[in-house]
Protein backbone atom coordinates (compact mmCIF):
# COMPACT_ATOMS: atom_id res chain seq x y z
CA UNK A 1 0.00 0.00 0.00
CA UNK A 2 1.55 3.63 -0.72
CA UNK A 3 0.69 6.29 1.88
CA UNK A 4 0.49 10.16 1.34
CA UNK A 5 0.82 11.62 5.01
CA UNK A 6 -0.04 15.32 5.13
CA UNK A 7 -0.76 16.87 8.09
CA UNK A 8 -1.14 20.79 9.68
CA UNK A 9 -3.06 22.49 7.05
CA UNK A 10 -4.62 24.24 9.84
CA UNK A 11 -8.05 25.53 7.51
CA UNK A 12 -9.92 28.27 8.41
CA UNK A 13 -12.24 30.38 7.05
CA UNK A 14 -9.50 32.08 5.16
CA UNK A 15 -9.24 34.92 8.24
CA UNK A 16 -5.90 37.55 8.78
CA UNK A 17 -5.08 35.74 11.52
CA UNK A 18 -5.23 32.64 9.85
CA UNK A 19 -2.31 30.18 8.37
CA UNK A 20 -4.20 27.91 5.57
CA UNK A 21 -3.58 30.28 3.18
CA UNK A 22 -4.90 27.79 0.71
CA UNK A 23 -7.62 28.30 -2.19
CA UNK A 24 -9.47 25.16 -1.56
CA UNK A 25 -9.81 23.69 -5.43
CA UNK A 26 -5.85 24.33 -5.24
CA UNK A 27 -5.22 22.35 -2.41
CA UNK A 28 -7.84 19.45 -4.24
CA UNK A 29 -5.84 19.72 -7.24
CA UNK A 30 -2.32 19.57 -5.32
CA UNK A 31 -3.64 16.20 -3.99
CA UNK A 32 -5.04 14.88 -6.74
CA UNK A 33 -2.22 15.21 -8.46
CA UNK A 34 0.04 13.79 -5.77
CA UNK A 35 -2.72 10.87 -5.48
CA UNK A 36 -2.10 10.17 -9.34
CA UNK A 37 2.04 10.49 -9.51
CA UNK A 38 2.38 7.75 -6.90
CA UNK A 39 -0.50 5.79 -6.95
CA UNK A 40 -1.50 6.59 -3.78
CA UNK A 41 -4.23 4.15 -1.91
CA UNK A 42 -4.24 6.38 1.12
CA UNK A 43 -4.18 9.91 2.36
CA UNK A 44 -3.83 10.37 6.00
CA UNK A 45 -4.16 13.66 7.43
CA UNK A 46 -1.85 13.78 10.60
CA UNK A 47 -4.06 16.56 12.61
CA UNK A 48 -4.39 20.31 13.25
CA UNK A 49 -6.43 19.70 9.97
CA UNK A 50 -8.81 22.45 10.95
CA UNK A 51 -8.32 25.51 12.88
CA UNK A 52 -10.84 24.51 15.77
CA UNK A 53 -9.23 26.60 18.32
CA UNK A 54 -10.07 29.93 16.91
CA UNK A 55 -13.04 29.15 14.66
CA UNK A 56 -15.68 27.03 15.05
CA UNK A 57 -16.30 24.07 12.29
CA UNK A 58 -19.40 25.43 10.91
CA UNK A 59 -17.50 28.64 9.85
CA UNK A 60 -14.92 26.83 8.32
CA UNK A 61 -17.18 24.58 6.38
CA UNK A 62 -18.95 27.11 4.91
CA UNK A 63 -15.67 29.02 3.54
CA UNK A 64 -14.50 25.76 2.08
CA UNK A 65 -17.02 23.59 0.67
CA UNK A 66 -15.99 21.47 -1.87
CA UNK A 67 -13.00 20.92 0.53
CA UNK A 68 -15.27 20.20 3.00
CA UNK A 69 -17.12 17.32 0.43
CA UNK A 70 -13.70 16.08 -1.14
CA UNK A 71 -12.98 15.09 2.78
CA UNK A 72 -15.80 12.53 2.57
CA UNK A 73 -13.23 10.54 0.02
CA UNK A 74 -13.09 6.81 1.94
CA UNK A 75 -9.65 6.63 1.22
CA UNK A 76 -8.68 9.54 3.68
CA UNK A 77 -8.07 8.84 7.33
CA UNK A 78 -7.84 11.81 9.91
CA UNK A 79 -6.10 11.70 13.20
CA UNK A 80 -6.20 14.33 16.00
CA UNK A 81 -4.19 17.09 16.35
CA UNK A 82 -4.09 19.86 19.07
CA UNK A 83 -5.81 22.42 17.35
CA UNK A 84 -8.91 19.74 16.35
CA UNK A 85 -9.16 17.92 19.47
CA UNK A 86 -12.09 19.64 20.16
CA UNK A 87 -13.91 18.17 17.46
CA UNK A 88 -15.46 14.61 17.74
CA UNK A 89 -13.70 13.90 14.03
CA UNK A 90 -10.68 11.51 13.75
CA UNK A 91 -8.24 9.07 15.50
CA UNK A 92 -5.85 9.30 18.74
CA UNK A 93 -3.43 7.30 16.40
CA UNK A 94 -3.30 5.04 12.72
CA UNK A 95 -1.35 1.97 13.01
CA UNK A 96 -0.58 -0.01 9.71
CA UNK A 97 1.05 -3.26 10.11
CA UNK A 98 2.87 -4.59 6.83
CA UNK A 99 3.47 -8.62 5.50
CA UNK A 100 6.14 -8.78 7.50
CA UNK A 101 5.03 -7.61 10.53
CA UNK A 102 6.60 -4.11 11.03
CA UNK A 103 4.41 -1.76 12.78
CA UNK A 104 3.82 2.16 11.40
CA UNK A 105 2.61 4.67 13.69
CA UNK A 106 1.12 7.61 12.94
CA UNK A 107 -0.16 10.05 15.61
CA UNK A 108 0.07 14.15 15.68
CA UNK A 109 2.67 14.10 18.51
CA UNK A 110 1.31 16.73 20.84
CA UNK A 111 1.37 13.94 23.81
CA UNK A 112 4.74 15.03 24.14
CA UNK A 113 3.86 18.51 25.44
CA UNK A 114 2.78 19.51 28.68
CA UNK A 115 -0.13 21.47 28.04
CA UNK A 116 -1.70 18.87 25.84
CA UNK A 117 0.02 15.30 27.34
CA UNK A 118 -1.52 15.95 30.56
CA UNK A 119 -4.90 16.02 32.32
CA UNK A 120 -4.31 18.93 33.88
CA UNK A 121 -2.63 20.85 30.42
CA UNK A 122 -5.35 19.99 28.83
CA UNK A 123 -7.96 21.72 31.47
CA UNK A 124 -6.11 24.84 31.88
CA UNK A 125 -5.77 24.87 27.91
CA UNK A 126 -10.09 24.15 27.67
CA UNK A 127 -10.41 26.94 30.31
CA UNK A 128 -8.31 29.55 28.18
CA UNK A 129 -10.59 28.11 24.31
CA UNK A 130 -13.83 29.22 26.62
CA UNK A 131 -12.02 32.45 27.37
CA UNK A 132 -10.55 32.81 24.23
CA UNK A 133 -13.99 32.04 22.32
CA UNK A 134 -16.16 35.08 24.56
CA UNK A 135 -13.36 37.60 24.15
CA UNK A 136 -12.95 36.43 19.86
CA UNK A 137 -14.57 40.11 19.05
CA UNK A 138 -11.13 42.00 20.40
CA UNK A 139 -8.92 41.23 17.91
CA UNK A 140 -6.28 43.09 20.32
CA UNK A 141 -7.37 40.55 23.03
CA UNK A 142 -6.96 37.75 20.98
CA UNK A 143 -3.68 38.68 19.72
CA UNK A 144 -2.77 39.05 23.64
CA UNK A 145 -4.22 35.77 24.28
CA UNK A 146 -1.93 34.26 22.51
CA UNK A 147 1.12 36.07 23.24
CA UNK A 148 0.46 34.97 26.46
CA UNK A 149 0.20 31.28 26.26
CA UNK A 150 3.16 31.31 23.67
CA UNK A 151 5.68 30.83 26.42
CA UNK A 152 4.84 27.23 26.15
CA UNK A 153 4.30 27.62 22.69
CA UNK A 154 1.77 24.73 21.83
CA UNK A 155 -1.90 26.02 21.96
CA UNK A 156 -1.18 29.39 19.35
CA UNK A 157 1.03 28.78 16.86
CA UNK A 158 3.99 26.23 15.79
CA UNK A 159 6.32 24.78 18.33
CA UNK A 160 9.46 26.29 18.01
CA UNK A 161 11.64 24.37 16.22
CA UNK A 162 14.64 24.11 18.93
CA UNK A 163 12.21 22.74 20.66
CA UNK A 164 11.91 19.43 17.92
CA UNK A 165 14.56 17.42 20.43
CA UNK A 166 11.59 17.21 22.84
CA UNK A 167 9.53 15.35 20.05
CA UNK A 168 11.90 13.47 18.84
CA UNK A 169 12.86 11.38 22.02
CA UNK A 170 8.87 11.49 22.11
CA UNK A 171 9.60 9.45 19.00
CA UNK A 172 12.14 7.62 20.52
CA UNK A 173 10.45 6.10 22.64
CA UNK A 174 7.35 5.02 20.58
CA UNK A 175 10.16 3.58 18.05
CA UNK A 176 11.01 0.85 20.82
CA UNK A 177 7.29 -0.81 19.95
CA UNK A 178 7.43 0.46 16.44
CA UNK A 179 9.27 0.22 12.96
CA UNK A 180 8.40 3.76 11.76
CA UNK A 181 7.15 6.57 13.63
CA UNK A 182 5.23 9.31 11.90
CA UNK A 183 4.53 12.44 13.60
CA UNK A 184 3.60 16.08 12.65
CA UNK A 185 2.84 19.53 14.98
CA UNK A 186 6.39 21.05 14.28
CA UNK A 187 5.47 22.16 11.30
CA UNK A 188 9.37 20.73 10.57
CA UNK A 189 9.48 18.56 7.17
CA UNK A 190 12.39 15.79 8.24
CA UNK A 191 13.40 12.13 8.94
CA UNK A 192 15.84 10.44 10.86
CA UNK A 193 17.20 6.81 11.02
CA UNK A 194 18.64 4.89 14.14
CA UNK A 195 18.70 1.04 14.94
CA UNK A 196 17.36 -0.62 17.97
CA UNK A 197 18.38 -4.49 19.12
CA UNK A 198 19.54 -4.36 15.52
CA UNK A 199 16.39 -3.40 13.78
CA UNK A 200 16.18 -0.21 11.22
CA UNK A 201 13.86 2.60 13.03
CA UNK A 202 12.42 5.35 10.80
CA UNK A 203 11.50 8.62 12.40
CA UNK A 204 10.08 11.01 10.14
CA UNK A 205 7.52 13.84 10.17
CA UNK A 206 5.15 14.95 8.05
CA UNK A 207 5.78 19.16 7.73
CA UNK A 208 3.00 20.91 7.03
CA UNK A 209 0.81 22.10 4.27
CA UNK A 210 0.31 25.56 5.93
CA UNK A 211 1.08 28.87 4.37
CA UNK A 212 0.89 27.67 0.89
CA UNK A 213 3.22 25.20 1.16
CA UNK A 214 2.75 21.23 0.20
CA UNK A 215 4.83 19.07 2.51
CA UNK A 216 4.18 15.44 3.12
CA UNK A 217 5.63 11.69 3.06
CA UNK A 218 4.88 8.87 0.57
CA UNK A 219 5.69 5.82 1.84
CA UNK A 220 5.49 1.96 0.39
CA UNK A 221 4.19 0.17 3.70
CA UNK A 222 5.92 -2.70 2.24
CA UNK A 223 8.81 -2.13 1.45
CA UNK A 224 9.27 0.90 4.31
CA UNK A 225 10.49 3.49 1.43
CA UNK A 226 9.56 6.63 1.48
CA UNK A 227 9.88 10.34 -0.19
CA UNK A 228 9.58 13.05 1.63
CA UNK A 229 7.27 16.33 -0.41
CA UNK A 230 8.51 19.72 -0.55
CA UNK A 231 6.60 21.92 -2.50
CA UNK A 232 5.24 25.16 -2.87
CA UNK A 233 1.82 25.88 -4.62
CA UNK A 234 2.01 25.16 -8.16
CA UNK A 235 5.40 23.76 -8.40
CA UNK A 236 3.58 20.20 -8.33
CA UNK A 237 2.49 20.28 -11.95
CA UNK A 238 6.11 20.40 -12.92
CA UNK A 239 7.57 17.41 -10.96
CA UNK A 240 4.44 15.68 -12.77
CA UNK A 241 7.02 15.42 -15.94
CA UNK A 242 9.86 13.94 -14.14
CA UNK A 243 10.42 10.76 -13.79
CA UNK A 244 10.24 9.54 -10.07
CA UNK A 245 11.05 6.48 -7.44
CA UNK A 246 10.33 5.62 -4.27
MN1 LIG B 1 -0.20 20.62 16.46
Amino acid sequence: MIILVLSDLHIDPRDSFGIFQWDEIDLIEQIETMKALYSIDKVIFNGDTFELLKYSFNDISKANPALMEYFKNEDFIFIKGNHDIVNDFGLLYYRIINSQGQIIHIEHGHNADWFDGTRFGRTISKFGLSLLRRMSYSKFLMKLYFQIIDFDNQISHIPKRNNTIKYLTYALKLLKEHDVVILAHTHKLESHHTYYLNKKKRYLNSGSCSLGRFQGIVMDTETLKYELIKENKFSIKELYQMPYAI
